[in-house]
């Protein structure tokens, strides 16, 4: 066979030698030109829009060579599209377990109350987002994880219709993991279509689809420009969970980490995706250690099933070195990674001063694969520099939160000249006469 030998290596830079452009330059992700895909998504969903089931069905046979007459499977699930061997089960358990737990504890279950002058007393609670939209990728692997992440948290909130879309298999069904995932979080119907047919159905609704109030979800590019342009488009009043990117990693390790666990993170990672973004911060690392990372990287990456896809990633993905921990620091927080892995001595003492992450691995033996799948926490997570200002996707993502004021006749007395001050100012004097009008029977 002609297997590729050549070298598998990741783009090497120190800090200490390159100018301040170029640093810059390594912050910043691919350019996604979203305009031209919004313009080929754009009509692909006016048409579901308006032809529904018939209009998707058409692309799923144009896009995924896929023929079937109902697309849309209901609740309760067919028990034999979901039977799975007892070692898979077990797993999905454990890991549903687990996410459960910890996106349960997120839910504000309790009102928040707080009487911020006496007589004034304003509250919090919050109430689950009624339908929501959970878009379940096919593509190059299954992901029955992407099920459990997104189910959970809208099971946990309380969310009444849960719709997933997961694109169908080339014989027309589901794949039993994701069912079976869908079936635990009470999901009401599974559609199985993809892309921004997918996208266009559930923010829509069509015969067999509910319309949903919120779409969440990774996908590829056609879904991401889809949940934009529906997140747009006031006629179906819906939102999204968050702008999406390529997937990434940054770990930084210093001599106490271990090369052959830090290369298998980076891989993690990098098989992904060709777009994949992997990022090495080298803390004060020999020439000897970091040579070592770097075998680990080629000899791991060609033992692995998708080293195609390593190859394509990895040699646009590169390895800092510098001197310190606080230039790591400075540099992570910089570029605002999706994951951040810490392989260093004092892992946990380092976690204060994370700044910008999607989720971070403490120590040696928390990888990447560990929230990826099971620990507990979300792998829906910002990328592209999005960790600044925006959360993964958590239990709070699938409510809202309504705050209420209850005012006594003190609690009027004593706030009504404030009030009808600053609607003066704002020369609004319906508002002030709304005080006003009962100050004067108050203070009679
Ligand atoms: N690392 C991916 C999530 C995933 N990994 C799913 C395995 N399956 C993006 O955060
Ligand atoms: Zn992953």
């Amino acid at each position: 066979s002609n297997v590729d030998n050549s070298r598998i290596e990741m783009m090497k830079f120190n800090l200490e030698s390159i100018s301040k452009e170029k640093r810059d330059e390594l912050l910043l992700r691919p350019i996604i030109d979203s305009t031209e895909i919004i313009k080929r998504v754009t009509p692909i969903m006016q048409e579901v829009r308006k032809g529904g089931d018939a209009a998707v069905l058409k692309f799923t046979r144009q896009f995924d060579r896929v023929e079937f007459e109902n697309h849309t499977i209901t609740a309760p699930f067919d028990p034999a599209q979901m039977e799975l061997d007892p070692v898979t089960k077990a797993a999905i358990d454990q890991a549903y377990d687990n996410i459960y737990k910890f996106h349960d504890a997120q839910l504000d279950k309790e009102t928040l109350v707080v009487e911020t002058m006496p007589g004034v007393v304003c509250s919090r609670f919050s109430r689950p987002i009624e339908r929501v939209g959970l878009y379940v990728p096919g593509g190059t692997a299954v992901l029955p994880s992407t099920t459990l992440m997104l189910g959970i948290p809208a099971k946990v909130a309380g969310c009444r219709d849960i719709v997933i879309a997961t694109p169908p298999r080339s014989d027309g069904s589901v794949v039993p993991e994701v069912l079976y995932v869908a079936h635990k979080v009470g999901a009401s119907h599974v559609l199985k279509a993809g892309g921004a047919q997918a996208v266009a159905a559930m923010a829509y609704g069509t015969e067999t689809v509910p319309k949903v109030d919120k779409i969440f979800g990774p996908g590829n590019q056609y879904v991401t420009a889809a949940k934009m342009v529906a997140q747009n488009d006031t006629s179906c009043l819906v939102s999204i969970d968050m702008p999406a990117g390529p997937s990434e990693v940054l770990v930084i390790a210093d001599m106490t980490s271990n090369p052959a666990y830090v290369a298998a993170d980076l891989l993690s990672q990098a098989e992904h995706g060709a777009d994949s973004q992997v990022v090495l911060l080298a803390v004060d690392l020999t020439e000897e250690h970091l040579k070592k990372i770097e075998d680990e990287v080629h000899d791991q990456a060609m033992a692995l099933p998708r080293c195609d896809i390593i190859r394509k990633s990895i040699p646009h993905s590169f390895s800092l070195s510098m001197k310190t921990l606080e230039e790591a620091m400075v540099f992570s927080n910089d570029y605002a990674p999706e994951h951040l892995i810490l392989h260093l001595e004092d892992a946990p003492g380092v976690v204060p001063m994370v700044e910008n992450a999607g989720s971070v691995f403490v120590g040696q033996y928390s990888p990447e694969s560990f929230g990826d799948y099971a620990s507990g926490t979300n792998h829906t997570l910002p990328t592209y520099g999005y960790s600044r200002m925006y959360s993964g996707v958590n239990t709070n993502g699938f409510v809202k939160h309504i705050t209420s004021q209850e005012c006594t006749a003190e609690g009027m007395d004593r706030l009504a000249d404030t009030v009808m001050r600053l609607a003066e100012i704002e020369g609004l004097d319906a508002h002030r006469n709304a005080v006003a009008i009962r100050i004067k029977d108050l203070r009679k």
